[in-house]
């Protein structure tokens, strides 16, 4: 399995996560190199990553890509439980990449626009986003150790990328203590730790400027 992916991509962080959950073996195609980007390009017009290739068979779409490893590639780790604890997993996947990985882009990717084309309306409704997601964050991961309750799922795979870099571009309140505990504990964990470090070389790369800490 090939997987093309950047370090510092907060969806391929995400991959990267459930890949090292379970020790999967994977060729990284880095898109720093320009083979793997015209590679890409071939692969999928639209160049969004990550992307993983399994014997000519694309996968597109990082929760996808996840389900996919489980059912072709699995390992000791089911990070999509069975039944309704697989549903609560799939629709707090969506809730992080909806509403903290979507808002953070959008406040990170306006920093890249020329001063002229920026979107102050869009960053000011992105920030409110994250404020009202962080409340509820906030409540909902009182006494869990992790997303779902005590088994680390796809939702903690999803939330650790877009917690780290929401945090960054707009800080998570400290009366939110559910929440930055939360997301400590994302950053310890193993996976989720190898996944920072090897985007750690990148941090001049975050357009607001990455906060010395974490
Ligand atoms: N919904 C996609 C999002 C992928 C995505 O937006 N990836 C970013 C990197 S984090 C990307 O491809 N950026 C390059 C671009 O927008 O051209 C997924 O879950 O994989």
């Amino acid at each position: 399995m090939q997987l093309y992916a950047h370090p510092f991509s907060s969806y391929c962080q995400k991959v990267l996560i459930a890949l090292y959950e379970n020790a999967t073996p994977f060729e990284y195609r880095r898109l720093e190199e320009a083979a793997a980007n015209a590679e890409l390009a071939q692969l999928w017009p639209l160049k969004r990553f990550p992307l993983l290739l399994d014997q000519g068979r694309a996968m597109l779409e990082s929760s996808t890509i996840i389900e996919y490893l489980q059912a072709h590639h699995p390992g000791p780790v089911r990070l999509i439980p069975d039944g309704d604890a697989g549903l609560e997993a799939r629709m707090l996947d969506r809730l992080f990449d909806n509403y903290v990985m979507t808002p953070m882009q959008k406040i990170v990717l306006d920093q890249r626009r020329p001063a002229s084309e920026r979107d102050a309306y869009g960053v000011a409704e992105a920030r409110d986003l994250l404020n009202n997601i962080y409340a509820w964050l906030d409540q909902r991961l009182a006494g869990r150790e992790w997303a779902c309750g005590a088994t680390f799922t796809l939702a903690d795979c999803a939330a650790a990328p877009s917690l780290f870099y929401a945090d960054w571009a707009h800080e998570i309140p400290p009366a939110h203590t559910s929440l930055r505990a939360y997301r400590a504990r994302l950053l310890a964990h193993p996976s989720v730790a190898r996944a920072v470090d090897e985007a750690r070389p990148y941090r001049s790369y975050f357009p607001l400027g990455a906060p010395d800490r974490d």
